[in-house]
């Protein structure tokens, strides 16, 4: 437990994700740092905004210095060149974890995704410790990024727990969508857990809201508190309908069009 709430050095502030925990997470009683390399004023209520770029270590550091607490959602969200990817992915994650070890930051909540195992075949339901089938390099960062917490739990004793989060959007569109799907309200729910749970130690946990249609197991979400409210079976006379790449889990992360 990071005890009462405190401040939380919020990275990647400026995406959807990043966004949503602006105001959910002060909600719940938190205040924030909030980072990117993007324009994020105003500061909302109980925020302090500090521009941080994840590439430079010391910068990270000093952005780190005196929170509770790191949700570290900055990075690269898709598929891009390898050198990019290795630099704003996993750099970027070594540098968080590195400062957080620094400034005696217990805690890191790390957004993970499904790409991590993005080639497993379909199944009920995928395991968390299943092993890594990255589709794409930005899922090979992925495996990397869960790869460096659980260094810095086994050798440091962090607690760091990693979130392989499906697809967060307001609703569902695409058929894998009623798997996959992470709704708003389930994602502030998430990192909350996240950030509340009793010591978890090294914890992974599937990102997504109680779909009756899930292919993942939520089992060790619940075990760590986090209970999501929301099934994308509410929209399944609206979405667009099956497509091939659906039989494997990171769906169109694993076509071809992501062939060098
Ligand atoms: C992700 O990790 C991506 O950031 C997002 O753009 C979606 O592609 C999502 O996974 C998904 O699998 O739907």
């Amino acid at each position: 437990m990071t005890g009462s709430p405190g401040t939380v050095l919020l990275t990647g502030a400026a995406g959807r994700i990043g966004r949503l925990l602006r105001t959910g997470l002060p909600a719940a009683g938190w205040s924030l740092r909030s980072t990117d390399i993007a324009d994020l004023a105003p500061a909302g209520p109980q925020e302090e905004i500090a521009y941080a770029d994840l590439a430079d270590l010391d910068a990270v550091v000093d952005a780190t210095r005196g929170v509770a607490a790191v949700v570290h959602l900055g990075g690269l969200s898709g598929e891009a060149a390898y050198e990019d990817i290795r630099r704003a992915n996993i750099d970027g994650t070594y540098h968080v974890l590195e400062a957080a070890r620094r400034c005696g930051v217990r805690r890191v909540v790390i957004a993970s995704s499904n790409h991590a195992v993005g080639f497993t075949p379909r199944a009920d339901p995928v395991p968390v410790d299943t092993r890594p089938r990255p589709d794409t390099f930005y899922g090979v960062s992925k495996v990397a990024k869960e790869a460096l917490g659980s260094l810095y739990v086994d050798r440091y004793g962090l607690d760091v727990v990693c979130l392989r989060i499906g697809t967060q959007a307001p609703r569902p569109t695409r058929h894998r969508h009623l798997a996959s799907w992470l709704s708003d309200g389930d994602a502030i729910r998430l990192v909350l857990a996240a950030l509340d749970a009793t010591a978890p130690g090294f914890a992974v946990v599937y990102g997504i809201s109680a779909n009756s249609r899930a292919w993942w197991d939520l089992g060790p979400g619940r075990a760590l508190g986090y209970h999501p409210q929301d099934d994308a079976e509410a929209y399944a006379d609206a979405v667009d309908p099956p497509e091939p790449t659906d039989d494997l889990v990171g769906g169109d992360f694993t076509g071809p069009e992501h062939d060098l």
